[in-house]
This record gives structure tokens, C-alpha cells and sequence, in this order.
């Protein structure tokens, strides 16, 4: 295994919109960001897990009008909700931030101040074409002759308004010169593509605060401005480590340069992390983060986008409810290739919790335990892995050094589905393996060693791919961890590779980890949840 020195790691989700509900294509955002999390946290690093809501704008005025509350008490019944689901995600962040939070108002004051004491904004005329649904201004090139919106490609309308901007223009040079100097800072070809898109074509001061409605933060210099919802909601990322308030202690920790700054994104806000946000942070002469991971959205079976305002999205409840929050946060963290969009399909969704986690992971849980049961009355048998007996066992070992390999190398490139995946296929080792020795031949022909040793063997497999797994489903690998009375000091990252400690321990009582899915019945019941239920 690589040392790792113990540094700082920062990792931030969206901060999502408080219109209405969570629904799982926002949970795969989230999900992906904890295991990124609750990796590095088992490496020993320093982590700091932010996620939050976006809680200013016209359209959360609307909702409130509508619902017959004020906007702050509507967004405080969804900041709620959103911590709920959260919770029942297993959703381990440090830190929720709102962006109605005092700290926070203040911070968008200040940086607004600070922004336009320097030159970098300006009073100005906005003429241009409005997304309603966005929240977004677009220049002639980018809505087209059809003047749809080229990130949701509704309607756009024409409005002109007074609106501060920001001088983005001015910096231009200077983003394409730190494009090329951390080509690491986000997928390659999205940054060609905003490049092409955006860029090239010339890339507008952006328009940063609007008159014609008043849930937002109203400048200090211009009250009748409040600040638009990208510039506001951008400064979360820093207004969450306190910046610009008198304790700035976590700024100063991780937002430094001994501090690893990743944030978590949909390909549909990529936009304003890759162009905008660098930008304020040049402005404000901030560090850059090391990395913007654009992740691919989930689609229907016939690829549309799962969405609130289209009413296919299913919310992760009913899906947690019926398979566990382990089972939802393994589908998506795996089924779905990170970084790509990806389907989700009810056939999929069964076949894949059926073959990796009852067929494969459970499986190997419950028929190693079940042996050491039934043929050593609970205790696991003693063997010594440091020189196995068998050539079935020392391949198996070889085996399974190469595939935490695989893990870290993916792990530490965030490729989560990969390393995942990884972890999965060291379990199914473990499975093979047991077929190739069948412990119960052995046991029937009295060959105790090598029973012994076998079974010792997919003990310590099945301690090993439970840590490897704890990043994405960390109560049902700590519930195996328990079956299998692994002692604390045996559960950390450093512990995979020793052997040896689980001799002689009793197990504890057996419970099938994940049973098996009757298929037929399952799609029908996730087909009807995506489409309701057939006419
Ligand atoms: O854009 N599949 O908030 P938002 C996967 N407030 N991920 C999805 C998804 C899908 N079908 N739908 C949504 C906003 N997401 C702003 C962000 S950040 C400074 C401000 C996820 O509520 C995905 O991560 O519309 C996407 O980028 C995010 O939710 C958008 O959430």
C-alpha cells in the first residue's frame, strides 16, 4: 500500500435548490460524494463533507407565494426535508449550509463590496434572453433562432433590466492560462466544451444581481439589487468554511494549499464551476480547487432526464424503504458509471442487487459463517495465512493483494464505480474460491486442515472486502463486520493487510444480509413507481 501523509480533503456537493423535493437523481450526488468521503476519512485524512440548499431566487418566491407561506418559511420546511433524506441516506456530511444562513448573507455582502470597491463590477444594462426555469441569462448565439435555453431548452423570454455585472471578460486570459496549466482541474472534454461553447464565442460579464424581484441578498451599496442566485449560491463552498467572518479557522485549514478541494457536480451546472466560479475566486485571490468532478446524470429507460419538473423521478423513500439504504446507495454508485450518464432501469436495478450483493457478497457472509456453525460451533478455526497450505489459498491471497491495488488506484482517482467494482470482484475471490476447495468435501473427508484453513481464509476475505465496501454501504459492511465479531482495531484501512487476528473469535448470531429479490415482482413494483401504475 502507498503511504499516505494525513493532509486536509474538502469535498463539497451542489448546494440544491430548495423548490421542492429530493428525488434520486439528487441523492446520486450525494451518495457519491459521502463514498468519496468516507473513503478518504478511512485513509486518514482530515475530511471536511459539505452539502446544503440554495434557498434565494424568483422561482422559490413563486412556490412560497403559492403555498401561501413567506419564502423563509418555505425554505425552512425544505431545508428540513432535505436533512431528513440526508439521515436516511446515510449521508455522513460535517456541514449543511443554507444560503439564508446569517454568515453567509453577510459573506455575499462583503465579497459584493470587496468586488466592486476593486473595479471587477459594475453598474450596467442587461438586455438579454431569460430562462425562467435556469435562472439564467443567454447571449443571441447560445438560445439561437429557436430562442430555446441551451441548458434546459425551454422558452426563453427577452427582459431588460439595471443589474450589476461582473467583469468576467477581463479574466478570460487568465482562466484559459490555468486550463492549461492544471489540465487535472476537470474532465478534458468538458473543458473543451465550454471552451467551444462559451468561451470562444465570447464570453459575456455576467449579469449578478436583479431588481424585479426581492427574495435574495440585497447589496449594502443598492438595496433594491439582490444578489443573483449563481453568485450567491457559488460562495457557499467558502461561506460554509466561514471566509470573510472573524473565525475563518477553517478557511484557513481547508481552503489552503495543504488541503485537497474537490467539489461534486451535475453536467448541467458545469458552467458555472469551470467558468464562473474561477473566475470569483481570481477576483477574490482565492486558491483554485483541485478538481471539479462533473458526474453524469441519471436518465429514464428511454434516456430523458430524471427531473422534478418532468415528475419522473422517483423519490429515494419508497426505494429505501423496500430495498434498504444499502442496496439504493450500491445501485448507484455502481450500476452507473461515474463521470457518464446512465439508465435507471427496474431490470437492472434487480439483476445487479441480486448478483453483487445477495448472490455474491451476502452469499459469501452467509455460507462462510454457516460452516464455522456448523462445523466449528461458532468459532472461526486458526490457520496461518502467512504461510498457507494450500495452492488454492496462497493464489487466493496473490489474488486479492491485486485487487486492492485496483481499489486504491481507483479510489484515488475518484473512480468510484471502479473501485467499487473492485472491492466486489476481491469478494467474488472469495466465492471461486470456496467452490474450487467446497469446505464441505473437506469436512466430509475429515481433511480438517485444509478446512480449517479454507474457512479462515473467506473469513479474513470477508473482513477485507467489508472495509473495502464501508464507503458505499457503510451499515450493512459494519453489520457483516459484526456477524463476524471483528474487533475494532481489525476494521481500519491499515488492518487489510495483516492476517491472522480472527483465529478463535466466536462469531454472533446470523442474519442473511441482503435476501434475494424475486425479479418479476420487483420490476413490476419499480415500473410502476418511475411510470405509476399501468392504465
Ligand atoms: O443546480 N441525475 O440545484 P439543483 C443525477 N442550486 N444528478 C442529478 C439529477 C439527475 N437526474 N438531477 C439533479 C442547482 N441532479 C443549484 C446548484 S451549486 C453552487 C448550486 C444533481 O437542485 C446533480 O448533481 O437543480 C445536479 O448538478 C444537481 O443535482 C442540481 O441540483
Amino acid at each position: 500500500m502507498a503511504e499516505q501523509t494525513k493532509k486536509n480533503f474538502y469535498v463539497t456537493t451542489p448546494i440544491y435548490y430548495a423548490s421542492g423535493n429530493i428525488h434520486i437523481g439528487h441523492t446520486y450526488c450525494c451518495t457519491c460524494s459521502d463514498v468519496i468521503a468516507r473513503y478518504k476519512r478511512l485513509r486518514g485524512y482530515d475530511v471536511r463533507f459539505m452539502t446544503g440548499s440554495d434557498e434565494h431566487g424568483q422561482k422559490i418566491q413563486g412556490k412560497a407565494l403559492e403555498a401561501g407561506v413567506t419564502p423563509q418559511e418555505y425554505v425552512d420546511k425544505i431545508a428540513e426535508s432535505f436533512k431528513e433524506v440526508w439521515k436516511a441516506m446515510d449521508i455522513s456530511y460535517d456541514y449543511y449550509v443554507r444560503t439564508t444562513d446569517k454568515s453567509h448573507v453577510e459573506c455575499v455582502k462583503k465579497v459584493f463590496t470587496k468586488l466592486l470597491s476593486q473595479g471587477d463590477i459594475y453598474l450596467g444594462q442587461y438586455k438579454g434572453w431569460y430562462c425562467t426555469f435556469c435562472e439564467s441569462f443567454f447571449t443571441d448565439e447560445q438560445v439561437g433562432e429557436q430562442h430555446l435555453c441551451p441548458d434546459c431548452h425551454r422558452p426563453v423570454h427577452a427582459e431588460t433590466e439595471d443589474a450589476y455585472f461582473l467583469n468576467v471578460k477581463k479574466y478570460v486570459p487568465a482562466l484559459l492560462k490555468f486550463y492549461e496549466e492544471k489540465p487535472s482541474f476537470s474532465q478534458k472534454d468538458k473543458i473543451n466544451e465550454m471552451i467551444n461553447t462559451f468561451i470562444k464565442p465570447g464570453l459575456e460579464d455576467l449579469c449578478i444581481t436583479r431588481t424585479s424581484f426581492d427574495w435574495g441578498i440585497p447589496i449594502n451599496e443598492d438595496p433594491k439589487h439582490v444578489v443573483y442566485v449563481w453568485i450567491d449560491a457559488l460562495l457557499n463552498y467558502v461561506s460554509a468554511l466561514g471566509y470573510t467572518t472573524e473565525d475563518d479557522s477553517l478557511m484557513q485549514k481547508f481552503w489552503s494549499d495543504d488541503s485537497e478541494i474537490i467539489h461534486l457536480i451535475g453536467r448541467d451546472i458545469t458552467r458555472f464551476h469551470t467558468i464562473y466560479w474561477p473566475i470569483l475566486l481570481m477576483a477574490l485571490g482565492l486558491r483554485q480547487p483541485d478538481k471539479v468532478i462533473v458526474h453524469g446524470l441519471l436518465l429514464t429507460r428511454s434516456g430523458v432526464k430524471l427531473s422534478k419538473s418532468l415528475g419522473n423521478a422517483p423519490s429515494p423513500y419508497p426505494l429505501i424503504e423496500r430495498y434498504g439504504v444499502a442496496s439504493l446507495r450500491y445501485y448507484l454508485v455502481r450500476e452507473i458509471q461515474f463521470t457518464t450518464d446512465g439508465n435507471f432501469t427496474p431490470m437492472q436495478f434487480v439483476d445487479r442487487l441480486n448478483a453483487d450483493l445477495a448472490n455474491n457478497y451476502g452469499n459469501l457472509v452467509n455460507r462462510t459463517l454457516s460452516m464455522i456453525n456448523r462445523y466449528f460451533e461458532g468459532v472461526i478455526p486458526t490457520a496461518d495465512l502467512y504461510n498457507p497450505k494450500s495452492e488454492l489459498t496462497k493464489k487466493l491471497l496473490e489474488d486479492v493483494k491485486a485487487k486492492i491495488v485496483a481499489y486504491e488506484a481507483y479510489m484515488d482517482k475518484f473512480d468510484i464505480t471502479g473501485g467499487i467494482g473492485a472491492a466486489m470482484d476481491l469478494v467474488d475471490l472469495g466465492n471461486k474460491y470456496f467452490d474450487a476447495i467446497a469446505p464441505w468435501t473437506q469436512a466430509k473427508n475429515g481433511n480438517m486442515d485444509l478446512l480449517s484453513e479454507s474457512l479462515y481464509a473467506a473469513s479474513e476475505l470477508i473482513r477485507i472486502g467489508s472495509i473495502l465496501l464501508c464507503p458505499a454501504i457503510p451499515n450493512k459492511s459494519k453489520e457483516a463486520l459484526d456477524q463476524e465479531n471483528v474487533p475494532e482495531e481489525m476494521r481500519t484501512y491499515e488492518s487489510i493487510s495483516t492476517y491472522n487476528s480472527l483465529c478463535s473469535r466466536h462469531i454472533n448470531e446470523l442474519t442473511a444480509l441482503f435476501p434475494r429479490l424475486k425479479k418479476e415482482e420487483e420490476v413490476k413494483f419499480l415500473t410502476e413507481l418511475i411510470d405509476g401504475p399501468a392504465k
